[in-house]
Order: structure tokens, then C-alpha cells, then sequence
């Protein structure tokens, strides 16, 4: 028989599973947030560390629908805008990578003609709601958009209020 603490852990645990610190959505397996600050690529990339988090990957559709749902959810001035997520092509045009472990990325969704690489160069990957759909651009590094970040969830953690 278990003890009475061994009990208690175990369900301090399994209610951590799923779980997201404050301010953080939990979607699917990770937590996200949009920060409620406009800049630069690069600039995003480093609010989002502040947070313990990183510029959000999207991997595949069904990430992209939880995520497309969480912006909808948002105030019209984020819904309407364009928010950085984690990929850019800066070390190699074309060939877009996640920031900091630099994996190649595959999945994309980018609006018609994307990426287009317009005017002096552009090497970041944002997303925006396109009438109702969310679509995917390329986007100059130093325009000023909305982070959305990602972290991972509390699993394994112990919450002790
Ligand atoms: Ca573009």
C-alpha cells in the first residue's frame, strides 16, 4: 500500500501534466503566448527567452489549427496582425530553420506566391489571419510584429501551491 505522501505526489504530479505557467495557453503537447509588445524579429526571438520560451514552431497542420484558434481568441489588434513565429532562412535563402537548434523545417503554410523574398530581402517567418485563413509570409527581420512564443509544459514538475 502507498504511503499517504506517495499519493499526494503522484497527484500533485498528474495535475502539473498539461500544465502551463501563468499567462501561457496550454494547446496540444506545449504552451504559447503572444506578447503584447511589437518588435523585430530578432528582438521577438529574445522577449520570448526572457520568458523561458522560444519564438513558436509549427509543425504540422494540427498545431497550426490550435494555434489559429488561440489568435482568434485574441483582442482584433493581434488578430488582425502579424505575429513572428520561430523560422528564418538568414543563414541560407530558402532554407528555413529554427531558431537556436537550427532543424530544418518542413512544415509551412505559406500564402499564395510565398515566400517571396520581396524588396531588399526577407528572411523571418510570420503568420496572419488572410480573410478567415491563417496564412504564412516571409517578412522583413526588422518590421515590428507580435512574438508568439512557445515553451514546454509543466510535465514532470512538481506544483506546490
Ligand atoms: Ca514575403
Amino acid at each position: 500500500m502507498k504511503s499517504p505522501i506517495i499519493v499526494l505526489l503522484s497527484a500533485l504530479v498528474f495535475q502539473a501534466h498539461g500544465a502551463c505557467q501563468p499567462g501561457f495557453e496550454s494547446l496540444g503537447e506545449n504552451c504559447y503566448i503572444i506578447l503584447h509588445v511589437q518588435a523585430s524579429w530578432g528582438e521577438a526571438l529574445h522577449y520570448c527567452q526572457a520568458m523561458g520560451a522560444s519564438l513558436a514552431v509549427i509543425r504540422n497542420k494540427q498545431e497550426e489549427a490550435l494555434i489559429d484558434g488561440y489568435i482568434h481568441r485574441q483582442h482584433d489588434h493581434i488578430r488582425t496582425s502579424q505575429l513572428w513565429i520561430g523560422g528564418t532562412d538568414l543563414l541560407q535563402e530558402g532554407i528555413f530553420l529554427a531558431p537556436n537548434s537550427l532543424e530544418t523545417l518542413t512544415y509551412f503554410n505559406w500564402a499564395p506566391g510565398g515566400p517571396d523574398n520581396v524588396g531588399t530581402g526577407q528572411h523571418c517567418m510570420s503568420i496572419f489571419k488572410d480573410d478567415a485563413l491563417l496564412r504564412w509570409d516571409d517578412n522583413n527581420c526588422e518590421v515590428k510584429n507580435w512574438p508568439l512564443c512557445q515553451r514546454d509544459q509543466l510535465e514532470n514538475t512538481i506544483v506546490v501551491g
